[in-house]
Parts: C-alpha cells; sequence; structure tokens
C-alpha cells in the first residue's frame, strides 16, 4: 500500500517522514516515528556532535527500525556532526538550509543515503547530479527556515527536472495532503508540524497548545531582510521581532534579538517571547496524537480519498 521508490529506498512501510526540526527532533519522537512504520529523523541543529551522537546510540537502544539525521547546515558544528554520523552507522542522512554538496561523497562512501532539502529547481538539478539519492522538496508553506516557491508549484517542476524520487514537505497535514502530493508526482511526504503534535514530542505542552490553537494566517514569515526567512506563529516576540525589521534594523541587531527564542518556546515553553516555528498547516491540526495514530490516520484518509476520486471518474466524467 503506497509502495513507492521511497518506501523501498529507506525500506520503510508507508512513504511518511518526520520532519528534522531543530530542538524538537529528538530520538524519541524519532524512534516513535520509525516505530510506526514512516522514517523518523533527529535533528542535530545547532547542538553539539557529542549530543548527536548520543541521540543516535540512544535511538538504537529502543528502535531497530530505519532512521535519519538531519543536518543543518548553518550549524558551525555541521563538519563535526558528518564525521559522527559516519561513524554511527546511520542509514540515512537529510540535510537543510543549505548545499550538502561538499559532503555527499564522505557520505555515500559510508553507506549513507543523502536525501537533501531543496526549495528550487536549480538546486534539485545540482544536487541530483552531485549524487544525492532522492530529494526532500519543500514548499514555503513549511515552518521554520523557507524557501519562496508553493509545494503546489514546485514539486511538479521538481519531478519533471530530475530522474530521483521527490518527497514533498511544507503544508501537508494528513491524507488529503498526502494523497495531494503523490498527485503532484512525488513518492513520499514529509511533515515537521504534524508530528510536533504528537504524544511522543518533548516540546513543552505549550509549543503544543500554540499549533492548536492556530489558524489559517496564524504562520507568518519574519526575517526576510536578512536572507534567511523563517515561517512562525505570530506572537508578541514575532511582533517585536518585524518592527525591528521594519525600523531597518540590520541582520547583526536582528539576529541578537533572535538568539536562544526557538530554545526559549520548546524548552522552556515560554510561547510569548520565544520562537514558535511551524507551518501554514498549523490551522488543520486540532489535536494531540502517538505517531502511530497520525500515520495510520493518513493511510486510512488517503485510501478514503482515493475512493471518493475513483468514483467520480466512473460517475461524472464518464458519464
Ligand atoms: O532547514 C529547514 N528549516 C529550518 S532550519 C532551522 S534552524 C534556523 N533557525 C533560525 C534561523 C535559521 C535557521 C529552522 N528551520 N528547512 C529545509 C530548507 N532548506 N528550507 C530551505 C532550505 C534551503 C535553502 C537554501 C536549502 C538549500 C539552500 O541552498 C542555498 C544554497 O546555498 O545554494
Amino acid at each position: 500500500m503506497f509502495d513507492t521508490r521511497i518506501s523501498r529506498l529507506l525500506n520503510i512501510k508507508y512513504p511518511i517522514l518526520q520532519g528534522g526540526m531543530a530542538w524538537v527532533a529528538d530520538h524519541k519522537l524519532a524512534a516513535a516515528v520509525s516505530e510506526a512504520g514512516g522514517l523518523g529523523i533527529i535533528a542535530a541543529g545547532n547542538a553539539p556532535p557529542a549530543w548527536v551522537r548520543e541521540e543516535i546510540r540512544k535511538l538504537k537502544a529502543i528502535s531497530n527500525k530505519p532512521f535519519a539525521v538531519n543536518i543543518m547546515l548553518m550549524s558551525p558544528f555541521a563538519e563535526d556532526i558528518v564525521g559522527i554520523i559516519s561513524k554511527e552507522r546511520v542509514p540515512v542522512v537529510t540535510t537543510g538550509a543549505g548545499n550538502p554538496g561538499k559532503y555527499i561523497e564522505r557520505l555515500k562512501k559510508a553507506d549513507i543515503k543523502v536525501i537533501p532539502v531543496v526549495p528550487t529547481v536549480s538546486l534539485a538539478k545540482r544536487l541530483e547530479r552531485e549524487g544525492a539519492d532522492a530529494l526532500i522538496v519543500e514548499g514555503t508553506e513549511a515552518g521554520g527556515h523557507i524557501g519562496e516557491l508553493t509545494t503546489m508549484a514546485l514539486i511538479p517542476q521538481v519531478v519533471e527536472a530530475v530522474n530521483v524520487p521527490v518527497i514533498a514537505a511544507g503544508g501537508i497535514g494528513d491524507g488529503r495532503g498526502f494523497l495531494a502530493a503523490l498527485s503532484l508526482g512525488a513518492e513520499g511526504v514529509q511533515m515537521g508540524t504534524r508530528f510536533v503534535c504528537s504524544t511522543e514530542c518533548t516540546v513543552h505542552d505549550n509549543y503544543k497548545e500554540t499549533i492548536i490553537k492556530s489558524k489559517d494566517r496564524s504562520a507568518i514569515v519574519t526575517g526576510r531582510s536578512t536572507g534567511h526567512p523563517v515561517r512562525v506563529i505570530r506572537n508578541k516576540f514575532a511582533k517585536e521581532y518585524m518592527e525591528l525589521e521594519s525600523s531597518g534594523a540590520d541582520i547583526r541587531q536582528l539576529e541578537e534579538l533572535g538568539a536562544g527564542r526557538l530554545r526559549l518556546a520548546v524548552v522552556e515553553g515560554d510561547v510569548d517571547k520565544g520562537s514558535v516555528m511551524a507551518g501554514q498547516i498549523s490551522g488543520l491540526i486540532n489535536d494531540i496524537k502517538p505517531c502511530s495514530q497520525i500515520i495510520q490516520d493518513i493511510i486510512q484518509d488517503a485510501l478514503a480519498q482515493l475512493d471518493r476520486l475513483t468514483s467520480l471518474k466512473g460517475g461524472k466524467l464518464d458519464g
């Protein structure tokens, strides 16, 4: 069921990946997603290499399913984390927030599958040439650091341009989104915000509640002027940041104001002064449930939607 090049490449039951969210995606969340038949991902974020190594070992102690580590390429530790991952027998690496080209050969020599996140056709083509095994193609609907193009417009353009399988990300939270992504030519999906609101996710309850209370326009983009736009839930901190931004502040001042804010929201639960990164799909997410339930609901919902579409074909189009 929904057997694609992605489920086969990654050796997983369902072609559903959990986003590699800094401060959020630890071994507990990753193990829960992998045990439920998807691909769980430990996010290295800006964390020191020793933390990443421990998380990998802790995950392996509770699950023998495939998993990935996400390398956030703006991290000062990115290089060292590549070294750790190569030694710790991690089956899959995803990357974000940059071009992982210089690491691909090293990772592949260690028999690791490399799946970069890309926001454009040009980077997709380049990384396919450089040996990426698949691509996560992320639309601007996503939470956190984002590109400009929408999932709807970007996925089919990348699917046309490359031969490696594509995983859609950004704005996907249920079976309808999953099926829509497959319709666009993707062979899997990655979801971040949906898995934040899971029982196993260790973020502060206030973070989960903020997403659940969100509406369609709650997730906004800050930091466009810095060249690193970030989608967050509108709150006191986002307003203060945007005011500073529109006053013409320089990047250093903005970085200073933003420092430590994601941790403040995720760990301390300060969802007024912290940065609550989340995607546009937040308005659709109304509950907290186990990762296995999230995945089962998506598969069941997608099958029901498929029936609905099939009956449309028989009844109305064929006359
Ligand atoms: O990486 C993400 N999302 C993230 S990373 C992050 S940590 C952070 N915190 C504060 C400020 C900035 C980052 C929070 N959310 N998603 C994957 C993603 N990658 N989205 C966009 C990109 C991307 C952008 C440019 C990938 C490659 C790229 O290449 C530029 C180049 O160098 O060619």
